[in-house]
């Protein structure tokens, strides 16, 4: 791609002529199957809008209406939007996961998502049914800010996707992930990482120029490692929330994270300079991704230089620029124990507090709807939602006690939290800490996706001022489909008396037959009763271990797949390669419990 022409692109596109009063934007999405290739391996079927993939951007100003119209042309698949960081206040039925605040959009169905922003910042768009959005149906959001309190800081704005990439369909990898084949819940791992969702990306820069690069993590399961060589960065601003800057060098963005930073160009041209993503083993796999900041096309393409360890910013050291104080102590805490293990299936699932997430029959926005008084009962939303109802205004905190031994990247609908606390790896739970309340700081720093380590834990704070359902999950997709998955129901009362719910989306419920009212099993005349709800499988008799299982399966999966995951997800910044490597090829593979 040509540097100037490159450049002029986002120029072009810069908000900084956009008027400032609010407006509608409104998009026509027609979500068809096209042919993708993005790491030149081979065409596979991508999930694009309008015949394009990559995706197009969403961008409208603070205080917009965004209004799109979606049309489902998969013809073989359902499909919903999710906006990922809007707080949708006053609009949770527009927030997108199927089955909690929509019904699952049927081919040849179309909808509207219809809301306002009130909020600044970068964020991301992706389905949010199925497990569908690694096969394309992921594009950046963006939201300009007249009044950025750093907009006298740079002269242009660049948008970056950092992405994983698999070369099968997700409705593939799927059934043999959840299988008994697979006892250990081993990850798919993905084939490529990719920028810009392509491979030898050319970030075309000019000398002496100031840039905000807003950088979103849109893949589904690989946290990534980002630095420019010789440049360091500013960053001002992560998951919409202003910070103060803060110099890094480099930074690490798991799947869902957002961080914008400034980055200042050399005054002269004499050399371009590598971006890369991570360098890890194994030597089978293309891990290193490397795309480039380009001063002069006429120059050659810099070899990235090897690092030895991985030491990126640590997020917890942010502070928001609004400096938002601690929140009170809580009103109300939701501790929630992650692990994984085995159901009577055979394969792996997670849990919080051994509940593993099923669907409800009915969305549970609507049973909100449906339930009158009864809606502040959290047994009407059925015991596999895992939900909570909160108090309107309450003060919320929830633990995660990661038992398990991945990291996870856990990200509440509806909110910012305050990240007030995290355990470093292998810290136990919050407990073992002896943390007190004078102990939190007192600016904490505040984002909606934030990363567990591996048998630590976090600490997270919200204030319950935004009536709707919110779902709190690990965004790794896989920990979606397995059902890593806590529903909060905010306020029910309040939403009862201000969402009425558009026929468009009534009518998607209709074609699919999905039904609108009653509890989580469809029960309409007794919600209490919550019989014919779906459950996931029972757990396995007790006493019988997963060993021989184990030993099987890893006679039938290839060596290689162990260590992938082990590169991907955990060597990448972790300690652990050297002693979890040979672990994996000696056959026995991850134990039952390890993401
Ligand atoms: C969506 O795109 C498909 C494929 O191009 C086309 O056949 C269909 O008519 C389109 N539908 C709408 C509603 O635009
Ligand atoms: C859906 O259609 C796509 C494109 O034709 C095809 O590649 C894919 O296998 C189909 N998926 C399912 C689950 O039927
Ligand atoms: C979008 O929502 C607003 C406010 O709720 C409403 O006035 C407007 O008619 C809606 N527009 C469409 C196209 O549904
Ligand atoms: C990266 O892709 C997005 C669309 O996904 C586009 O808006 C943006 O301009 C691209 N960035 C650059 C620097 O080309
Ligand atoms: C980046 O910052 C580190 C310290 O934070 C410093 O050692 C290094 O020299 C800086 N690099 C550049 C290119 O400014
Ligand atoms: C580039 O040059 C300008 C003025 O010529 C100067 O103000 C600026 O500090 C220089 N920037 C760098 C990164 O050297
Ligand atoms: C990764 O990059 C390093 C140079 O930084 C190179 O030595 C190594 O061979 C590369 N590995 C792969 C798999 O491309
Ligand atoms: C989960 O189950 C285990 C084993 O049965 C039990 O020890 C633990 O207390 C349970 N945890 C919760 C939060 O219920
Ligand atoms: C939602 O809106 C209400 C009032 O309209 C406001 O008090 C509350 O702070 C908002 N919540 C969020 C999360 O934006
Ligand atoms: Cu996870």
């Amino acid at each position: 791609m040509g540097g100037l022409a490159s450049l002029l692109i986002p120029l072009l596109l810069s908000p900084v002529i956009r008027l400032s009063q609010a407006a509608t934007v409104s998009y026509n999405f027609n979500a068809t199957w096209v042919t993708a290739n993005p790491d030149g391996a081979f065409d596979r079927p991508t999930i694009g809008i309008n015949g394009e993939w990559p995706i197009p951007r969403i961008e409208a100003n603070i205080g917009d209406t965004i209004l799109i119209d979606l049309y489902n042309g998969l013809g073989n698949q359902s499909t919903s939007l999710h906006f990922h960081g809007l707080f949708m206040n006053g609009s949770t039925h527009m927030d997108g996961p199927s089955f909690v605040s929509q019904c699952p959009i049927p081919p040849g169905s179309s909808f509207t998502y219809n809301f306002t922003i009130q909020q600044p910042g970068t964020y991301w768009y992706h389905s949010h049914t199925q497990s569908q959005y690694p096969d394309g149906l992921r594009g950046p959001l963006i939201i300009y800010d007249p009044d950025s309190p750093f907009k006298d800081q740079y002269d242009e704005e660049l948008v970056m996707t950092l992405s994983d990439w698999y070369h099968d369909q997700m409705q593939d990898l799927i059934p043999p992930f959840m299988a008994k084949g697979n006892p250990t819940g081993a990850e798919p791992v993905p084939q490529a990482a990719l920028m810009n969702e392509t491979q030898g990306f050319k970030l075309s820069v000019e000398p002496g120029k100031t840039y905000l690069v807003r950088l979103v993590n849109i893949g589904a399961f690989a946290g990534q490692y980002v630095w420019f060589e010789g440049h360091n960065i500013s960053i001002v601003e992560v998951d919409g929330v202003y910070t103060k800057p803060a110099e890094a060098s480099m930074i690490y963005l798991s799947v869902a994270q957002r961080c914008s930073f400034l980055l200042t160009t050399k005054n002269d041209t004499s050399e371009n300079f590598a971006i890369t993503l991570f360098d890890a083993l194994p030597p089978e796999l293309n891990y290193n991704v490397t795309g480039w900041l380009v001063y002069d096309d006429k120059k050659s393409l810099p070899t990235p230089a090897i690092i030895d360890a991985f030491d990126p910013f640590d997020d917890m050291n942010l502070a928001p620029h609004d400096e938002q104080k601690l929140l009170p102590p809580p009103d109300r805490t939701v501790q929630l124990d992650v692990s994984m293990d085995n159901l009577g299936d055979g394969a792996n699932y997670a849990f919080f507090n051994n509940i593993t997430y099923k669907s409800p029959k009915v969305p549970s926005v609507y049973t909100v709807l449906s339930a009158g008084e009864q809606a502040t009962d959290p047994r009407i939303y059925g015991e596999y939602t895992h939900p909570f109802v909160l108090g309107k205004d309450e003060i919320v905190q929830i633990v995660v006690n990661n038992l398990d031994s991945g990291r996870h990247p856990f990200h509440l609908h509806g909110h910012h939290f305050q990240a007030v606390y995290r355990g470093e790896e292998s810290s136990g739970t919050f407990e073992d800490s002896g943390v007190k309340e004078e102990d939190l700081p007192a600016v904490p720093m505040r984002r909606d996706t934030l990363v567990v380590w591996p048998e630590g834990n976090i600490v997270l704070r919200f204030k319950a001022d935004n009536a709707g359902v919110w779902l709190f999950h690990c965004h790794i997709e896989w920990h979606v489909t397995s059902g890593l998955i806590a529903t909060f129901i905010e306020a029910p009362l309040e939403v009862q008396k201000t969402l009425t719910i558009p026929q468009n989306h009534l009518d998607v419920c209709s074609a699919g037959n999905v039904p609108v009212s009653g509890n989580a099993a469809a029960n309409t005349e007794d919600f209490l009763d919550l019989s014919g709800q779906n459950e996931p499988p029972r757990p396995l008799p007790s006493g019988f271990t997963t060993g021989g299982i184990v030993a099987f399966v890893f006679s039938c999966i290839a060596g290689i797949l162990g260590i992938a995951v082990v590169g991907w997800y955990e060597v990448l910044g972790e300690e652990a390669a050297a002693d979890k490597a040979p672990h994996t090829s000696s056959g026995e593979g991850r134990t039952p419990g390890s993401a």
